[in-house]
């Protein structure tokens, strides 16, 4: 199996660290290797750097992929943004000799060269096919029946002819790996679309962008779900952060809780919410609180 160094971005460390709990404890029972990446930077956002400024984005994310390099391990990647950025540059330096070398160029000023011998992996695409559904399904000590809407977001599947994980239309491994917690996937209309968040949506064009979660949600929300589960902090924060953000922008209310796919598999795997760091969401629905509660005590 694969050796791996944890890739952690941005949005984890800053908004939730609990995801980053979540993502170890979990690995660790799963007996998957996998270390801190030290030293790492921004990845730096794809729909910002790659964008607007496609040498810094191959010069930084050049920097990060050699750390992983150095250790001789594939970096694992828990957000869709920090995939879609490694990835892409990891593959574009891999395949262009020209852009490989003018990217050493910067990375020979602070003596580190992209030699093209790792891997980037994204954790949900790393547990479907390395790890394998019936693996997990063994591991599972609570199964949890949550009914639950998969939000898969855009750089997990997109530009799909680079990740070649099959449908970007009508993707599957997402909602198997979430049925093999023992919860049931729920078809939602417009369950594709983005979150509103990603290429600088919510910082610049902050309505628009809360429009666009306001669109999602109401989508879930009619299908009647007991949470989201997503596989990107910044979708994560976007529909979490986004429920009172809506409220206070158009006066609708939701409180639909959101997971990322380390929390439920956590939850899963018998640990307790407030280690997995769910406590830290923005929304506090009390119902599905109790639910989490009755979880621990039965059996
Ligand atoms: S790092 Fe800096 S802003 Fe972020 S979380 Fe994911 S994408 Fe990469
Ligand atoms: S969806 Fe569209 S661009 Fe993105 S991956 Fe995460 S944030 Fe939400
Ligand atoms: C989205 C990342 S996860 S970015 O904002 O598109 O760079």
């Amino acid at each position: 199996m694969a050796q791996l160094a944890l890739f952690l971005g941005c949005v984890i460390p800053n908004r939730y660290p609990g995801i980053e709990m979540a993502t170890k404890i979990c690995l660790a029972k799963l007996d998957i290797d996998c270390t801190d990446l030290p030293g790492a930077s921004c990845c730096p956002a794809p729909g910002v750097f790659r964008s607007f400024d496609s040498p810094t984005w191959l010069a930084l994310a050049g920097r990060n992929i050699t750390l992983g390099e150095d250790m001789q391990r594939d970096l694992l990647t828990i957000c869709n943004g920090c995939f879609g950025s490694l990835a892409d540059a990891n593959h574009t330096l891999k395949e262009s000799e020209d852009l490989r070398e003018k990217t050493n160029v910067y990375l020979g000023k602070i003596d580190r060269q992209f030699k093209g011998t790792t891997d980037v992996r994204h954790i949900a695409e790393f547990l479907y096919s390395d790890i394998g559904t019936g693996k997990i399904k063994e591991a599972i000590e609570k199964p949890l029946g949550l009914k639950v809407a998969v939000h898969y977001g855009c750089h997990l599947i997109k530009p799909s002819r680079d990740r070649g994980l099959g449908s970007f239309e009508r993707p599957r491994f997402f909602d198997e790996l979430v049925e093999a917690t023992g919860s049931v996937s729920v078809e939602y209309s417009d369950k594709m679309e983005c979150c509103g968040a990603g290429g600088g949506m919510r910082s610049g064009l902050k309505e628009r962008s809360l429009a666009m979660a306001d669109h999602k949600l109401s989508k879930i929300k009619e299908a009647g779900v007991d949470c989201i589960v997503n596989a990107c902090p910044f979708c994560h924060m976007q529909l979490d952060a986004g429920q009172p953000e809506i409220k206070k922008a158009f006066g609708k209310t939701y409180d639909i809780p959101v997971l990322h796919y380390s929390q439920l598999l956590g939850l899963a795997l018998g640990f307790p919410s407030e280690m997995l760091g769910i406590h830290l969401n923005e929304v506090k629905n009390k119902k599905f609180a109790e639910k989490l509660k009755s979880l621990v005590e039965e059996n």
